[in-house]
């Protein structure tokens, strides 16, 4: 645009010169003055709109190419450049990214350390697997498509899982089959339902698998969330079994078996990994048609009791759906032991508790833990993205409030995260220590979760009236006991919570893991803030320097506020020092390399699954 307008004030300059030189010159030299005219404008326009901005893209490449951080390119080279210099950039990002992880590599060798990175795993996987691609099966998927206004945006649904999951198909490739859940799904697909992703650098294939209302409602919220999931936690909520729902959670896992199969269709030795209770079925429906596919499940909740399951009336053909897998992981050795009790029970099978296999009927199923984390390498703090500048002030202000210590729960709003005992807690705490009251102020960042099934709307209300009544016998003008925000916060807004939070109060009842308990010891680089931790998660295990209590045990949760907030500087220092250094060393590319690493070594057994 602007090299047109400067070309026609040129040109408009040059008429008026030339109407001038009529005058005062012949024909014939005229016309030669004229055309060197036009000449030197257009060198001029070329050398200063177009050869200049190339020249200084191309150093700007250059200054990028030889590792230094260049300032941003002007404006001017901008417009002209524009779809390149965007193109250039991701590039830089990717380049700047690659060279992080190339040094981070570097000092790891050199320090002979054993930290797992994205990189290590890629190379392990890649060389584990041989260059086989890898199927992953989930119900959310890794990248959902979302309507704006006129427009498709994508956006990445809150789940460890990705994080756990992405650098091992970007490793080696592959297609992750979930269900397609945003409202611009179909748009974003191809006449197969699939597309490559990540969107923005794609390294594998995502296939959606499209359900009905009933269906979703049926296997989703009916027999997963009412059933499975309360049955496998036992937190006191009755499981609600319906033949209607436990239809639809077979129809769905058949739904999902004939996609993986059809993807899988002409692979040789191919690799399937399935995530979760959605998909107990599932194992069983492949291996029965490919017996020669590596079958994975990682089941992320608890595994109960015998007596707890058999309650379920579709135990042994749960089992049986699991025990067609080659492996089947657990975060936790005890959830193994549970496992193995519970087929022992109810199945005709022979149990190898020396090597935790299940041989039934010729297919050998190994039982083994793989506890999962968070994507935690130690050098997290010098990521600018993670650069927090707030203050405790700053958090609570928005709110009218202010408080000298500040608590922090993050939790779907999930009646297996023992938020009531944590609030009961709080009240008890202020109770019994009154010089605190005006002063601790614990702020829950509630997720809404499953709020189509009753249990979950009717725990929400109760939840709401408890922090009325609780926040009603303490409040003062500026300062309230508990502050509860109920939304679905983005990473980047939890993050200064966890960063300035004195204490972080963990209690679920029953949790497979827990990644809230290692999401906030790991933002904790400053080695302040206690971590207290309900004794009934995974992460209890690994976690062993948080306060660890019995969230039904109110008095006790009462107690280990205090202790926290009354924790001499060098002893909070010690414990989160040697919390870190667990969560470093067993960080989620170390839980995706063992998971990998068993797979791949499945010797698999003649037996054809019936
Ligand atoms: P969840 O039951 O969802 O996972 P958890 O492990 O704590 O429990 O993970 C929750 C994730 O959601 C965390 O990454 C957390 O940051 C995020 N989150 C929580 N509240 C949020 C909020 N208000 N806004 C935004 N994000 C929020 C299941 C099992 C666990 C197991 C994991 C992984 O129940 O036991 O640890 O899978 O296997």
């Amino acid at each position: 645009m602007l090299i047109a307008f400067k070309f026609v004030f040129f040109l408009i300059c040059a008429a008026s010169v030339m109407s001038l030189s009529e005058s005062w010159l012949p024909p014939f030299p005229r016309a030669v003055f004229r055309a060197a005219l036009v000449g030197v404008a257009v060198l001029v326009l070329f050398y200063t709109d177009i050869m200049a901005p190339i020249r200084r893209t191309a150093e700007w490449v250059k200054k990028i190419r030889l590792g230094e951080t260049p300032e941003n390119l002007p404006s001017k080279e901008r417009r002209l450049l524009g779809p390149l210099v965007k193109e250039v950039s991701k590039m830089v990002r990717s380049l700047e990214t690659a060279r992080l992880a190339a040094e981070e590599e570097a000092r790891l060798r050199q320090s002979k350390d054993s930290v797992w990175t994205p990189e290590r795993l890629k190379e392990f996987v890649r060389t584990k697997l041989g260059g086989r691609p890898l199927f992953v099966v989930s119900n959310r998927e890794p990248y959902m498509h979302v309507k704006k206004g006129r427009d498709i945006e994508w956006m990445v649904p809150p789940s460890g899982l990705v994080t756990a999951i992405e650098p091992i198909l970007e490793a080696c490739g592959g297609t992750w089959i979930a269900q397609g859940a945003g409202d611009a799904d179909r748009e974003t697909v191809d006449e197969k339902d699939r597309l490559r992703v990540p969107p923005e650098d794609p390294k594998y294939t995502l296939r959606r698998v499209w359900l009905t209302p009933e269906e979703e409602e049926g296997y989703y919220y009916g027999f997963s969330n009412e059933g499975i999931w309360p049955l496998c936690h036992i937190a006191h909520t009755r499981p609600v079994f319906r033949e209607k729902n436990w239809t639809y959670y077979q129809s769905v896992n058949e739904k999902f078996a004939e996609v993986v199969l059809q993807e899988i269709d002409g692979m040789e030795d191919p690799c399937v990994l399935i995530q979760d209770y959605h998909f107990a079925l599932l194992p069983r429906l492949v291996k029965a048609r490919r017996p020669d596919a590596r079958v994975a499940i990682f089941w992320h909740i608890p595994w109960p009791n015998p007596e707890s399951f058999g309650i379920c009336p579709w135990q042994k053909e749960l089992l049986i759906g699991m025990l067609g897998a080659d492996i089947i992981g657990f975060h936790t050795q005890y959830h193994c032991n549970n496992f193995m009790e519970t087929v022992d029970r109810f199945l005709e099978s022979r149990i190898d508790y020396e090597h935790f296999t299940v041989n039934r009927e010729g297919q050998i199923t190994s039982v083994k833990p793989f506890p999962i984390s968070i994507s935690f390498i130690g050098n997290e703090s010098s990521s600018s993205a993670e650069k927090v500048t707030s203050s405790k002030e700053d958090l609570l202000k928005p709110y009218g409030l202010s408080a000298e210590w500040i608590g922090v729960g993050v939790d779907r709003l999930d009646y297996t995260k023992g938020i009531l005992e944590r609030f009961f807690a709080i009240e008890r705490f202020l109770k019994k220590n009154p010089n605190y009251q005006g002063k601790f102020t614990f702020v829950e960042l509630a997720a809404p979760s499953r709020s189509l099934i009753p249990q979950y709307r009717q725990f929400a209300d109760q939840i709401d009236k408890e922090v009325e009544r609780i926040n009603s016998l303490f409040q003062t003008k500026n300062w309230k006991p508990i502050l509860f925000l109920k939304k679905n916060h983005s990473h980047k807004d939890i993050l200064p919570f966890y960063k300035h939070a004195d204490v972080c109060l963990v209690t679920s009842l029953h949790d497979g893991m827990n990644l809230v308990a290692k999401e906030f010891v790991m933002a904790r680089d400053d080695e302040k803030g206690v971590l207290i931790l309900s004794q009934f998660t995974g992460a209890s295990r690994e976690l062993k320097d948080a306060i660890v209590v019995n969230p039904y045990d109110i008095g006790q949760t009462a107690d280990a506020i205090r202790e926290a907030l009354e924790m001499p500087l060098e002893e909070r220092a010690e414990r989160m020092k040697r919390m870190r250094a667990v969560l470093r060393e067993r960080n989620v590319y170390r839980w995706a390399a063992d998971l990998m690493g068993e797979l791949a070594q499945v010797r698999l057994s003649s037996a054809v699954v019936s």
